[in-house]
Order: structure tokens, then sequence, then C-alpha cells
């Protein structure tokens, strides 16, 4: 192949939201783009349709080896986002071999694939800040050792070695970024801010009463997707492979998230929001506020968009999207 011809990336989670993200950003960056699908029943690719005419889909699974080598082989890809996982952590008590299998031993089984196929291969690992869990310091760094609270993240924190190992066992170009939440009009309804905004919207336009949530004490420090997947690229841009947090450097409540979305549309979120103790957790992550200086001064990467301006964005999405399904449903 001509030298300068377009450089591949293969995206495993193109389906999920921050794929939908990184893979506009590859394009418009003139990669080719390879998304790695799994097969199932219905189609998947509601976040990619706007695009699907510009990307190639690949048919493999994280869990079957031979699909992801073959996939890996018949791409030979330049870069490689592994953003594949089960990653709802609710999900990850009620199926915990399943998220191990998925979340853990997936990333495993894609290193592999490299160290076969291509050690050349740059490798991103989408490590995250649930591998901080019961916090040991605040902010966490890259140096902030881990505590996991859920088999989620005892299954994101053996990725995360794992693609350290790789590195230093094979001298290969893999990285781990430590991303803290992150959000966006395409985040999956179960997590919560998308839950929120969502139902601000449905009771805004009187198609829903209340909202049942668990705990609204939790912190977390979110961000907007569309700014995170930036870095994920940026991070194998460098000349050397390194690890990087990326975050917003605040922290804000679920209820702060609550007053802002029910706010936007001029209603009193305490009316609406009920705590309901079946969203409980078995074990919580209390607070978490990641410290990006690394990033920033090594990835020129600053996040662009601000607490307030994410949920607001959130929430008038759902309002468009509740009022066009209600247009639709008054013609018929
Ligand atoms: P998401 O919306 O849940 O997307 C997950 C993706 O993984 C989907 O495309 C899904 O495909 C795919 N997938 C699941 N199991 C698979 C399997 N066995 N084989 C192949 N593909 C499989 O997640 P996201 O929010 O975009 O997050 C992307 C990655 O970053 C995940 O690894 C997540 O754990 C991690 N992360 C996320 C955050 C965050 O705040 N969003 C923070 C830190 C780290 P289907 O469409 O077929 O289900
Ligand atoms: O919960 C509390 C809940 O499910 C956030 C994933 O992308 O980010 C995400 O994991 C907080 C928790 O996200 C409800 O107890 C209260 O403290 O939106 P979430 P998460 O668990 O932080 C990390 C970085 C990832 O890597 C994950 O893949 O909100 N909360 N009431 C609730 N959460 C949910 N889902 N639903 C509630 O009703």
């Amino acid at each position: 192949m001509a030298s300068d011809s377009p450089r591949r990336a293969m995206i495993t989670g193109i389906t999920g939201q921050d794929g939908s993200y990184l893979a506009e950003l590859l394009l418009d960056e003139g990669y080719d783009v390879y998304g790695m699908v799994r097969r199932t029943s219905t189609e998947t690719i509601e976040r990619v349709n706007h695009i699907k005419e510009r990307l190639n889909f690949v048919a493999a699974d994280l869990t079957d080896q031979t699909s992801v080598i073959d996939a890996v082989n018949d791409v030979r890809p330049h870069e490689i986002y592994n953003l594949a996982a089960q990653s709802f952590v609710p999900t990850s008590w009620k199926q915990p071999i399943f998220t191990g299998n998925v979340t853990a031993l997936g990333v495993t089984r894609m290193l592999e694939a490299v160290r076969m196929v291509d050690k050349s291969i740059k490798f991103y690992q989408a490590s995250s800040s649930e591998m901080f869990g019961d916090v040991r310091e605040t902010p966490q760094t890259e140096l902030t050792p881990l505590y996991p609270r859920s088999p989620y993240g005892v299954a994101k924190c053996y990725g995360h070695y794992i693609t350290i190992n790789y590195r230093e066992s094979y001298d290969m170009f893999a990285v781990s970024g430590i991303l803290f939440n992150h959000e966006s009009p395409r985040r999956g309804l179960e997590f919560v801010t998308r839950k929120i905004t969502n139902a601000v919207a449905r009771i805004k336009l009187g198609l829903q009463d209340e909202l049942r949530l668990g705990n609204l004490d939790a912190k977390r420090d979110w961000g907007f997707a569309l700014d995170y997947v930036r870095a994920q690229w940026l991070m194998l841009q460098q000349d050397d492979p390194e690890d990087f947090v990326i975050s917003s450097g605040e922290t804000h409540s679920v209820r702060e998230f609550c007053r802002i979305a029910f706010e936007h549309v001029g209603l009193d979120w305490e009316k609406y929001v009920v705590v309901d103790p079946k969203f409980y957790r078995p074990a919580e992550v209390k607070l978490l506020l990641g410290d990006c200086s690394k990033a920033r001064e090594k990835l020129g990467w600053i996040p662009e968009t601000s607490f307030a301006a994410l949920v607001q964005m959130m929430v008038d999405a759902d309002m468009l999207r509740h009022k066009a399904e209600l247009a639709v449903s008054q013609k018929s």
C-alpha cells in the first residue's frame, strides 16, 4: 500500500457513546475507520447511522479470540481504540463473570491479536476512574493507588495493568487512558445523567410524573464525551506510550445535576425526585475528582465544556427528541 494512503483506525465499541464520537473525529482527521461490531438480533448502529456510509464494519466479539485476531489481521490498522466493554456498573454485580470476560479478558484478547498480527499497531485501552473506587487520595492522578468497588472496577483494573504489562513485556505502544465520567446526548439511558435529562424532558412534556433515583449524594467528575475522545486520539499521536488521567477537575453531586437539569426547564427538582433504595449499590463510589495536569502539559488537552453547559445540552437534546416523537404520534 502507498505510504500516502489514509491511516487506518479500528474502534472496538464503535456503536457506543464514545465510539460514535471518536469515529466522527477520526473521519475528520482523514482516517479510514473500521468499527468492530458483534452479532445481535437487531441492529445497534443508531449512534453511527448518520456516518455509516463512511465507515467499514468488521464482525467480531471481544469474548471470541479467533474473531478478534481475524478482525485485526484483515484490517491491519495503524491504531486500535479498545472502547468495547460491559460498561454499566450495576450490571457488573448481576453478571460479574460476563463483565470479567468482556471488560477484563477482552483487553488481553485484543492485545494478543496485536502481538500476533503486528506489534507496531498503536493500542488505546479505555480505562476508568471507577478503578479509584474508594479513593485513597483526592484529587486522583495517574499515581493514585487503585481500590475498585465493583466487579466492573475490578475488571477495568485488570485491563489497565495488562495494557501496561504488554507495553513493558513486548515493547508495544499500548496506553491506558484513565477517563472520568463523560456524558452527552448519546449517553445510554440507564446512566444517571441521561436518566435525569430524559426524565426532565418527559416530566416537562407531561409524559412522566416523577423520577426515581438512588444515592443523590454521590459525587462525580463529569465532562463532555466529545472533549474526551479528542484526548484518546492525542494519546496515540505521542512519541512515547504513556497513561493519562482525563477529567474536568470539578466534582458535583447527583443532587446538583438534578437541580440544574430541572431548573433549565423551569421546574423545582425537589417536587419530582423520589429516592428509591432499589437503585443503591452494594458498594458505592462516593467521590471522584480527577487531576488532569499531566494531560494538560503533555497532550495540550483541556476540557472545553462546562458542567452547566453539559447538563443543559443534554436536557435540550432530550426535549427536542421527545417533542419530535410527540409531533409524529399526534399526526398518526
Ligand atoms: P457504551 O456506550 O456502553 O459502549 C460499549 C460498547 O462496547 C458498545 O459499542 C457495545 O456494543 C460494545 N461491546 C460490548 N460488549 C462487546 C463484545 N463482547 N464484543 C464487542 N463489542 C462489545 O460505553 P461508552 O460510554 O462509550 O464507553 C466506552 C469505553 O470507555 C468503555 O470501555 C467504558 O467502560 C469506558 N469508560 C467509559 C466512561 C464514561 O463515562 N462513558 C468512563 C471511563 C471509561 P453493542 O452496541 O453491541 O452493545
Ligand atoms: O452512576 C448514582 C450512582 O451509572 C453515577 C460508567 O460510564 O462512569 C460510569 O459509571 C452515580 C453513582 O455512572 C442513580 O450510585 C444515583 O454513584 O451514571 P452512573 P458510574 O457508575 O459512575 C465510569 C467512569 C465508568 O467507567 C462506567 O463505565 O450516580 N446514582 N441514582 C445512580 N446511577 C444510576 N445509574 N441510576 C440511578 O438511578
